[in-house]
């Protein structure tokens, strides 16, 4: 049985929908802060990952054998309130990891991100063992959170798995409070015909990936047998690379009359201290990761699903 804790975010709900239909609706817990918007299906638990004790009951109750601990504050809301992203990101971290340790719990999934780099980091082909030294409270609380998923690992085998993911770009789910959230919204305001004003100046480029291959990624490396995975943190994963102008310009492609302004605020320091490219030698030699979507095949798929969920289904009104 897995739990998965901030469910309702940008990769939980899509990871859910997923794990779900290969492990079966009666053996996803989901769990978040706030309860779902929507009904969904399968069982749902509100749980504050500050709250070990609940945390430890859940996990009880269903069986628990795997946790995707997904709760976590992002770049950009994380520098609103540097300590409150330290305590829910580091805490709500340890807390899993000692409940795995004290339960039968030995696999984990530990999202950490491309905002572990930063300063020195090399910004073109980033190597997976560069200079970290993070820029904001989220970048730190991720690069800690690879040196606890190692720790863990050496000294109680507990095996935490993770992916420093790039920008994520979706049609299913709005990101929260990130840096690379532009590339989301651009496409809403896109598809429904608005001006796009960008928080990000036009040349700024970022490494990004497709949701589909995000996923796909993350159950990939969690199907992996142990003995091929060299490292028990964080993989380095590359899929496209692009400025808020090139894909402005690859939207007008489909979209000849949109627009976009650049007005870029306190996140453009964000952005300029990640990186552009990532060297992910590592993750293709060990669990054989390929990427599919480049910023193409990713724009076509994005409008069309955006355009698709606009259109009122007649089908189902008649
Ligand atoms: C953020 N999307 O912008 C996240 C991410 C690539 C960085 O972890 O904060």
């Amino acid at each position: 049985v897995i739990l998965i804790t901030g469910a309702n975010g940008q990769i939980g709900s899509v990871l859910a929908e997923e794990l779900r239909q290969i492990y079966g609706i009666a053996n996803v817990i989901c769990s978040d802060l706030q309860a779902p918007r929507q009904t969904i299906i399968g069982h749902f638990e509100q749980l504050n990952v500050l709250d070990a004790k609940r945390m430890g009951e859940i996990v009880q109750k269903y069986k628990v054998s795997q946790i995707y601990h997904l709760a976590a504050l992002l770049s950009a809301k994380g520098e609103e309130n540097p300590m409150l992203t330290w305590n829910v990101n580091m805490q709500g971290f340890l807390n899993v990891l000692q409940l795995a340790q004290n339960t039968g719990i030995r696999k984990i999934f530990h999202p950490s991100s491309i905002a572990v780099f930063g300063g020195r980091t090399p910004k073109q082909n980033t190597p997976q063992f560069p200079p970290l030294e993070p820029s904001t409270m989220y970048g730190i609380t991720k690069k800690v959170g690879e040196d606890l998923a190692n720790y863990y690992f050496d000294k109680f085998q507990i095996d935490v798995r993770g992916i420093r993911y790039p920008g994520l770009i979706s049609y299913q789910s709005m990101p929260g409070g990130g840096t690379t959230d532009y590339a989301v919204d651009i496409f809403h305001k896109a598809v429904n015909g608005e001006h796009f004003d960008c928080f990000l100046r036009a040349d700024s480029k970022l490494p990004m990936m497709y949701m589909p291959d995000a996923i796909r990624a993350t159950l990939e490396l969690m199907e992996a047998p142990l003995d091929q995975l060299s490292i028990h943190y964080a993989y380095n994963l590359q899929a496209m690379s692009f400025t808020p102008a090139e894909i402005a310009a690859e939207i007008q492609l489909h979209i000849p009359d949109f627009s976009i302004s650049y007005t870029p605020d306190f996140r453009q320091a964000i952005a300029d201290s990640w990186i552009e490219n990532i060297d992910d030698s590592l993750a293709r030699k060990d669990w054989g990761w390929q990427e599919e979507y480049d910023l193409s095949s990713m724009t076509k798929d994005m409008i069309e699903q955006l355009q698709k969920r606009k259109k009122p289904n007649y089908n189902e009104t008649q």
